[in-house]
């Protein structure tokens, strides 16, 4: 088994070779694909795949890097450079996990994760200890939970100056617009959002949620009222923040 590693290890080196020597060289194919996941606001993990094809033999070599985000980048761009003329794809990928924390004299909370990839953000979310039925959920104008009633978040994240909607209504809606979700009967409820519209840690401020605040209502948004779908008391708050 041993020997047959080396034999193996031997024969990648070889189409490494082949790859990098001879651009014409149509009997090898091989594809670079990197996926760049944030670890903590100074920590990078880079996982790049490469795949070999040749003469109808399929090959696959993962290599993990990981570290200060400067020097990780700085190692792919030296990698992707080195393979020049091949397909090389790149995505990066952003996670953010935040609680959510009871508000307004409740039990209600929850935990939310964030990620970007391939330019969209979803938004996963697991609440306890609400009420059965209809609750609302948006984006406020700012990552302060510190208030009992969670008012210090602000108003609805609303960066397009539009009126308050639901999701991607024609007459407008907030970028924080998400809408509503239901709760079971043991007080659980959960939501699944996915948009392009957003960004995480981007520089444009229309898209960015980082810094904005996620709250949970202890009422329904009727998606008409305005500013913000008269839905009760804040009942669960969670700033966006990267640490
Ligand atoms: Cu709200
Ligand atoms: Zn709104």
């Amino acid at each position: 088994m041993k020997n047959f590693n080396h034999l193996c290890i031997a024969l990648i080196s070889t189409l490494v070779l082949l790859t990098s020597c001879g651009s014409n060289n149509k009997e090898v194919k091989q594809s670079v694909k990197v996926k760049m996941e944030r670890v903590d606001d100074q920590t990078v993990k880079a996982t790049v795949t490469i795949q070999k094809e040749s003469r109808g033999e399929q090959t696959e070599t993962i290599e993990v890097y990981q570290g200060p985000e400067a020097e990780v980048k700085e190692k792919i761009a030296a990698y992707t450079q080195s393979k020049d003329g091949e397909a090389i794809e790149i995505e990066i990928r952003k996670k953010i996990k935040v609680s959510l924390n009871a508000k307004s004299g409740t039990q209600t909370t929850g935990m939310v994760t964030l990620t970007e990839a391939d330019g969209m953000v979803s938004l996963e979310a697991h609440i306890n200890g609400l009420s059965e039925g209809t609750h609302a959920i948006h984006l406020h104008e700012t990552a302060d939970c510190s208030s009992e009633d969670g008012t210090s978040t602000g108003g609805h994240w609303n960066p397009t100056f539009e009126n308050h909607g639901f999701w991607g209504s024609t007459d407008g809606f907030h970028r924080g617009d998400i809408g509503n979700f239901e709760a079971d009967a043991s007080g659980h409820g959960m939501v699944n959002f996915k948009t392009d519209l957003w960004c995480l840690d981007c520089d444009d401020p229309v898209k960015n949620i980082v810094g904005k605040a996620i709250i949970v209502h202890q009422g329904q948004d009727d998606l008409v009222s305005q500013p913000s779908g008269a839905a009760g008391a804040r009942i669960s708050c969670a700033g966006i923040i990267t640490e």
